[in-house]
């Protein structure tokens, strides 16, 4: 990691588990009695916007009383310090955003953005929303009065076009750090692999293995906000 060092960094959940937001497949994951695969897609929403709504605003609530972490600080610092840092996150929660961290491509998009569900001609594609909490549930789009939906990607749905490509001209490094995500949810998980076929240096920071470690050169095994800290003290020092 020397001075010039291009390095981009995927971060998921893992990286907010130290500022108690729960993760999607660890302890707490689950919400009420559902799983977040059950809710987070476009079919559930339609079955049950309230329900939907109802869980996005406990995690709105949950995430507004929360705060960036080491592991946030250090990617803030390392995203100032490296002129081709590239940070693609899979965590909607805008812990990164707040850190300060430069250069971060959100992957799933936002819960603070909100969208018109029937993609009425007057609203714009998206809007910020920071209501917290949010009241009557569903919020109705203020143009056509019909449903409006968190502004994130479900499962079955595409990632935005040209978020794809810069997440993938970010994959072209030299070192490719993938952290506190479980490597199960494409295309994101395929980021890693694009960048070692690419002869980037591949390093996983997690609790434990993932599906990746067959492209992993380095395992780093501990909780990210201990490990880059860790990391950056040895750079510093
Ligand atoms: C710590 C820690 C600490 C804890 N320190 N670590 C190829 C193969 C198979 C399937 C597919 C494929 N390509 C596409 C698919 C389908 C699907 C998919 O991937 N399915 C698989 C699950 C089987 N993908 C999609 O549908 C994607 N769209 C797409 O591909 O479009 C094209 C298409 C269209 C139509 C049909 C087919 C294809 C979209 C995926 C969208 C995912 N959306 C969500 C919700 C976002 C909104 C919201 O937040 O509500 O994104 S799902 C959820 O999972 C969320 C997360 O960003 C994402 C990843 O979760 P993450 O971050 O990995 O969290 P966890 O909880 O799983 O893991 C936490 C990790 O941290 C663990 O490893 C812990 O050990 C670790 N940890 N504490 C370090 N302190
Ligand atoms: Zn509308």
């Amino acid at each position: 990691m020397r001075q010039g060092c291009r390095i981009t960094i995927l971060t998921g959940a893992g990286v907010s588990a130290a500022s108690s937001i729960p993760t999607f497949r660890g302890p707490g994951g689950l919400w009420r009695t559902h799983r977040p695969e059950s809710l987070a897609t476009a079919a559930a929403f339609k079955d049950d916007p309230k329900l939907v709504w109802e869980w996005y605003n406990w995690r709105r609530e949950v995430i507004a009383g929360a705060q960036p972490n080491p592991a946030h600080a250090v990617l803030t610092l390392w995203s100032r310090r490296y002129p081709g840092f590239t940070l693609v996150t899979q965590n909607v929660d805008g812990l990164h955003e707040r850190s300060g961290t430069a250069n971060v491509i959100r992957f799933h998009g936002s819960i603070w953005e909100v969208r018109c569900w029937n993609r009425c001609a007057s609203a714009p594609p998206r809007w910020l929303d920071h209501t917290v909490p949010l009241s009557p549930l569903p919020p109705r789009c203020p143009y056509c009065s019909g449903l409006l939906r968190p502004g994130v990607v479900w499962f079955g749905e595409s990632i935005d076009p040209e978020v794809l490509q810069q997440s993938l001209k970010g994959a072209d490094c030299d070192v490719f750090m993938t952290i506190g995500t479980s490597s199960l949810v494409y295309p994101a998980a395929s980021l890693v692999r694009s960048a070692k076929k690419q002869g980037a240096l591949t390093v996983e920071i997690n609790v434990e293995p993932t599906p990746a470690a067959d492209v992993i050169d380095l395992f780093l095994e501990g909780p990210a906000e201990q490990i880059l800290a860790d990391i950056e003290r040895r750079l510093a020092g």
